[in-house]
């Protein structure tokens, strides 16, 4: 949805769609953004909720037990500072809200630990919001956005995710098969291409992305594509030659464009830990990286290192994979991730 209301006109895109079912191609109309309807929103939500049940057994139920029944005291504050610790949330911020709610509980005059486990939940997304921000909007066609990250972070899973998600939202949808190193990489994006039924532009296997990035832009004005998405190969970090590579590539396309891409998503695997943030600091000197997608949530207890990204970097957390389907892949919402954390999803379903 957010790509239309710039990019072509609802009157443009309406002619379009009578075009489209002349010619007998109707396809699955009935994903149009307008009919987002309140049970599809329940459904994502589910799906977050769902992929958060190791985080919130591992973490959540933890913090619960240490907050129920007791009196605020230091003893309190040291189990949750360790509770914290251990779900990935890293020893500053985790230190840092522990402080919080010492502060708060004297300022407030707290001493059930019930009432402090409210304060708790509004310091957690009080954080994440800090940086909180969603996918840039496009501001003119093509939306051009790049995805880099580490081996095996989920980079071509994102892709296919998202190209499926602006396909429903009926954007004409260009693939750039940017991984020309690793065996299979280009199969692999073609696979989803195919399976969401978009565009893919390759090269062969062993040719240079920045070559690939090239035919890719330059495709991507040629066929008025709405928006165009770069894979890139997986690399270690700290390989000074590969991350290299990819300011290369970022040139071309920078060049190529005569503009600023529109988002360079840092692609962050969760069960990782504590390495995300290095990943980060050290793939944001290599580019300038917009955001995050925050992988693999629904595959670990260790969530909070959404809550370590959000303080300890100056970069927004984008998105959340929470599984291996197309639609779980979701916008990051501070309040609907507590919530959905914490269990308040009665609370969040009523609300409207
Ligand atoms: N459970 C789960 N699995 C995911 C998620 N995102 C990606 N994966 C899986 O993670 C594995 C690696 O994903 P890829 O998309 O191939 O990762 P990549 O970053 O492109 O990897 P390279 O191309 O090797 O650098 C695949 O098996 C995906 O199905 C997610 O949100 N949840
Ligand atoms: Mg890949």
């Amino acid at each position: 949805m957010f790509w239309k209301k710039i990019f072509r006109s609802d009157k443009a895109a309406e002619k379009e769609k009578d075009q489209r079912e002349k010619q007998g191609q109707e396809q699955e109309e009935e994903h149009q953004p307008e009919q987002k309807t309140e049970e599809a929103e329940r459904g994502f939500f589910k799906r977050l909720v769902s992929g958060l049940e190791k985080t919130k057994q591992g973490f959540v139920d933890k913090v619960e037990g240490i907050m129920t029944g007791r009196k605020v005291d230091e003893e309190l504050f040291e189990e949750l500072e360790e509770a914290l610790i251990q779900a990935d949330c890293g020893v500053e911020t985790s230190l840092y809200l522990v402080d919080q709610l010492r502060e708060r509980s004297r300022a407030e005059k707290i001493t059930e630990s019930e009432a402090l486990k409210g304060v708790l939940i509004e310091e957690i997304v009080r954080i994440l919001q800090k940086n909180a921000e969603p996918l840039r909007a496009p501001q003119e066609a093509p939306y051009v956005l790049m995805v880099v990250g580490v081996n095996g972070a989920g980079k071509t899973t994102t892709i296919g995710k998202l190209a499926y998600r602006f396909k429903q939202e009926g954007a004409r949808v260009l693939l750039a098969a940017g991984d020309t190193f690793r065996a299979g990489a280009i199969e692999q994006l073609e696979v989803w291409a195919n399976r969401v039924g978009v565009d893919l532009i390759k090269h062969k296997e062993g040719s240079d992305p920045a070559a690939v990035a090239y035919d890719a832009i330059n495709a991507a004005k040629a066929r008025k594509t709405d928006i165009l998405i770069l894979d890139t190969a997986g690399r270690l970090q700290t390989k000074v030659n590969l991350m290299s590579e990819l300011g290369k590539v970022h040139r071309v396309v920078q060049r190529e464009l005569g503009r600023d891409l529109d988002e360079i998503l840092l692609v962050v695997d969760a069960t990782t830990g504590q390495n995300a943030l290095s990943q980060a600091k050290i793939f944001s000197e290599a580019v300038p990286v917009t955001g995050i997608a925050l992988t693999k949530l629904d595959g670990t207890a260790k969530g909070g290192i959404v809550l370590a990204l959000a303080n300890e970097l100056n970069l927004a957390v984008k998105l959340v994979g929470v599984g291996e389907q197309y639609e779980d892949l979701q916008d990051f919402d501070p309040n609907t991730f507590a919530s959905a954390l914490f269990g308040r999803q009665e609370k969040m379903l009523d609300k409207d």
